[in-house]
């Protein structure tokens, strides 16, 4: 009979292009040589850095999916997902500083810009030279963006921005701020630099998730952009919504990355752990949950293929990647949550890397529009009916 891959039950590896595979696994190589090793301390301590932007952009991994002519990889949307999903094996906050840096930062600036915009910002943004920062969410707007407060207003040679946004994923570090502004009424997005007068990004402390992901507020208190910091080719909501299809995307691969390691986790402890002289994995209920795990992951991971093909092809429909985003998010804490109950009182020791990866994954079930917003859009998708408001 045909042989099963336990890892791998449908045999996605073999769907993959060559090059897809070679991509795939010399992320996968950097992240457990190079991450890996990171990432107790960075997480115990709260600490983000700064050099892993370097790093990833040495490797082609920021802003991957775009043109080579401005010192990208040019590769395929399944490509990125691959890389989500290697980087989120080993931490939710990395995978946050890449795909902010790719989807929410590179892209509106590849999409929205102008070519002069594009030539100052993507190149240095690729090589991680810079790092960028993407604010729409504000005190009083998350899923409602629509109802932001942050206005800009037309002067003469340029505009003044007001307001503030909290919860930005990078901007205590950022050297591009990617914001957006309402202009007479109108969503707008504008590209900041650090050092303008009037611009703030103080960090916020104490997170209890994503705590190797450095995460700020950004203030703007008149400050003063020129005619050129404007992304004159989008106005409106589809404007940030375009980027997070892009980000939304990406974690739909990274979080089951996330599930990934605690599923295999959960497996090897439990086949390591001896209880009344058996090892865990020898019980019913232990391997119920391991079935439960290995089919979650499975099946949703070939939805995001599909998804990352359809992408690719131009046909992928927003809210399809809800979907994905939805199901990778909370199935992703789910199993976590799961793993971290079968490694017993060693579950909560950050060395088994299991409860972070539970805490994570709350701040990922989250961001990008939260666990119940995705399920109001589906809702509407196939009702016809609104019920946000
Ligand atoms: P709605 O009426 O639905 O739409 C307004 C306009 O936007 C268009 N649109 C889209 N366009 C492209 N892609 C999409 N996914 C789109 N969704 C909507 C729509 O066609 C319409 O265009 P037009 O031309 O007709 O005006 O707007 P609404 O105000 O009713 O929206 C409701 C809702 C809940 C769907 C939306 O606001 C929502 O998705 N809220 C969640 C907010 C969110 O996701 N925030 C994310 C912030 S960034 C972040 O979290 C980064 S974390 C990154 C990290 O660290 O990894
Ligand atoms: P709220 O919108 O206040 O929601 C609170 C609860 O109410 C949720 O359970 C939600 O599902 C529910 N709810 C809301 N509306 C409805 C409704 N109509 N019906 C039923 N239930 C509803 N934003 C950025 O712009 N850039 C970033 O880089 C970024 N990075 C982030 C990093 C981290 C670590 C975190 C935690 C957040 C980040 N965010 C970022 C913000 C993130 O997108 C928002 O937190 C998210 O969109 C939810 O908004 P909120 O926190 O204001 O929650």
């Amino acid at each position: 009979k045909p042989v099963f891959n336990w890892q791998d039950p449908f045999n996605l590896s073999d769907m993959l292009t060559e090059e897809e595979r070679m991509i795939r696994d010399s992320a996968h190589q950097y992240c457990q040589d190079q991450l890996m090793p990171r990432i107790l301390q960075a997480n115990r301590h709260e600490h983000f850095d700064r050099q892993i932007m370097s790093e990833l952009g040495e490797l082609g991994l920021l802003g991957a999916t775009l043109p080579e002519e401005y010192g990208c990889a040019g590769v395929n949307h399944v490509c990125y997902g691959l890389v989500a999903r290697e980087v989120e094996r080993v931490d939710s906050g990395y995978r946050s500083a890449m795909s902010v840096q790719s989807s929410l930062v590179m892209h509106p600036i590849h999409a929205y810009g102008t070519e002069a915009q594009r030539q100052k910002y993507l190149p240095k943004l690729a090589t991680g030279e810079w790092v960028g920062c993407f604010g729409l969410t504000e005190p009083d707007a998350g899923s409602d963006p629509a109802s932001m407060r942050t206005t800009a207003k037309k002067v003469a040679g340029g505009y003044v921005l007001n307001g503030s946004k909290m919860w930005i994923t990078n901007s205590p570090i950022a050297d591009v701020f990617v914001v957006w502004a309402k202009l007479e009424g109108e969503i707008r997005g504008f590209v900041l630099d650090k050092g303008m007068k009037g611009l703030t990004a103080p960090k916020i402390e104490g997170k209890f998730s994503l705590r190797a992901s450095i995460t700020g507020e950004i203030v703007m208190d008149q400050v003063e952009v020129p005619e050129d910091a404007l992304l004159p080719n989008v106005s409106g909501l589809k404007g940030p919504f375009g980027c997070l299809n892009k980000a939304r995307y990406g974690i739909g691969w990274g979080a089951l990355g996330a599930a990934e390691f605690c599923w295999h986790a959960a497996r090897q402890y439990t086949l390591d752990r001896i209880q009344f002289n058996r090892p865990l994995a020898a019980t019913q209920l232990v391997q119920k949950k391991l079935a439960d795990m290995q089919t979650d992951i499975s099946l949703g991971l070939l939805g995001c293929l599909q998804a990352g093909r359809m992408m690719d092809a131009g046909v992928l429909a927003p809210e399809t990647i809800s979907l994905i985003k939805r199901n990778s998010c909370g199935k992703a804490l789910e199993i976590a949550r799961i793993a971290r109950d079968m490694h017993g009182g060693n579950g909560i020791a950050d060395e088994y890397h299991v409860i972070r990866h539970v805490m994570n994954l709350e701040a990922v079930n989250t961001y990008e529009g939260t666990h119940d917003v995705h399920a109001l859009i589906l809702g509407r998708a196939q009702t016809g009916l609104q019920a946000f408001s």
